[in-house]
C-alpha cells in the first residue's frame, strides 16, 4: 500500500512533465477557458483545503479566486489570493478532464495575496506559485490520469519566508474543473 500510493503520483508527475515538454512546442498560441473547484489534500502529512476560480491567458479575465486554508507551526493559516499576475493553461495529450468539454487541463499561475498566520492580521504582499491539473470525474480517489492533482510551488510572506510548499498530490476529496470561456465562440 505504502509503495503504491508513493509510486503512482511519481509515475504521474514524470509522465506529466516529459508529456507537457512535448504538447508546449506544437501549440503557439495557449488555450484558453477558466478553472473551478474545491478540494482538500495533503500537503507533508497535513491537511489543506482550497477553493478557487481561476482565468487562464496572458492577460487573464476577472473575477479570479484563490483561498487555501492550512496549518503553520500548529496554528491555522490562510492565503487569499488579491492578483492573479500570470495564468497559463495547456492541454495535457493523456488527461481528458471531461465533463465538461474543455480546451484545457491544466493551469500554472502566481500571483500575490494576503497571508494570516495563525490569531494575527492579515498580512499583504504574500505571494504564490501553483498548477492545478483537472483529469476528469470525480476529481479524488481515483488512479492517476483521472484523478485532479495539485503542486504548490510556495507560498511566501511579505518578506519572502517559504511558508509553505506542497509536492505534486492527488486530491482526497473535492474536484477541479476546467470549463470553455464563456460567451466567447473564439475559445
Ligand atoms: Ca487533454
Ligand atoms: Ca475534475
Amino acid at each position: 500500500m505504502e509503495d503504491k500510493t508513493t509510486i503512482k503520483p511519481l509515475l504521474f508527475a514524470a509522465s506529466l512533465i516529459l508529456s507537457s515538454g512535448i504538447a508546449s512546442t506544437a501549440s503557439a498560441n495557449p488555450p484558453a477557458g477558466r478553472m473551478t473547484g474545491g478540494s482538500t489534500f495533503l500537503c507533508n502529512s497535513e491537511a489543506v483545503t482550497l477553493g478557487f476560480q481561476l482565468h487562464c491567458g496572458n492577460n487573464p479575465s476577472e473575477p479570479n479566486t484563490l483561498e487555501i486554508n492550512f496549518t503553520y507551526n500548529g496554528e491555522a493559516a490562510a492565503f487569499h489570493l488579491t492578483e492573479l499576475i500570470t495564468s497559463t493553461c495547456t492541454n495535457h495529450p493523456d488527461i481528458d478532464p471531461a465533463p465538461p468539454a474543455a480546451p484545457i487541463d491544466t493551469l500554472e499561475g502566481n500571483g500575490i495575496g494576503k497571508l494570516r498566520l495563525g490569531a494575527g492580521p492579515a498580512e499583504s504582499d504574500a505571494t504564490i506559485q501553483f498548477k492545478l491539473w483537472d483529469a476528469g470525474e470525480p476529481g479524488s480517489s481515483g488512479e492517476y490520469y483521472t484523478t485532479d492533482a495539485i503542486r504548490i510551488d510556495y507560498i511566501t510572506d511579505a518578506f519572502g519566508n517559504t511558508i509553505l510548499s506542497c509536492p505534486f498530490v492527488l486530491l482526497q476529496n473535492g474536484n477541479f474543473q476546467t470549463h470553455r470561456l464563456t460567451g466567447n465562440q473564439s475559445q
